[in-house]
């Protein structure tokens, strides 16, 4: 069994910043688990394009609130603590926070922590072994 606090996730390598979120990676891929686990923080006022091409990713949120789009169909779905949303086609979407939002997010396969999102949005897979 794995145990870990977010205490010792905050500042570590796998506490990763980019502007608009703070990802705190909770489980990664190098866990071996099949999926990883991260706490996110989507600060207050931002618009990010996101394309999770290799993955799916569940999102949850536990605080604040904004909305996601999806792009091509332009869906808006409005987001509060208590809202879902599951990228199970690999939509490239806006997320937009109007305050400060903490997301639970899982993903399949498990993000090595190597990722990097290009300038259209799309997270590329880096060194992942499960492509
Ligand atoms: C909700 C979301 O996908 N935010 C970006 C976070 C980032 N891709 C990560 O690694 O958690």
């Amino acid at each position: 069994m794995i145990v870990r606090h977010l205490e010792e996730i905050i500042n570590s390598d796998r506490d990763v910043r980019d502007g608009d979120w703070e990802s705190r990676r909770l489980i990664l891929n190098d866990d071996a688990v099949g999926f990883s686990l991260h706490d996110t923080i989507i600060h207050a006022g931002t618009e990010t394009l996101l394309w999770y091409k290799h993955h799916i990713e569940a999102v949850y949120c536990i605080e604040g609130d904004g909305e996601v789009e999806t792009t091509g169909n332009s869906k808006t779905y409005p987001i509060k603590a208590g809202t879902v949303y599951l990228l199970n086609g690999n939509e490239r979407h806006w997320l937009r926070a109007r305050t400060t939002m903490r997301m639970v997010c899982v993903f399949n396969p498990a993000v090595t922590g190597r990722e990097v999102h290009d300038a259209d949005g799309a997270y590329l897979p880096g060194a992942q072994v499960e492509g």
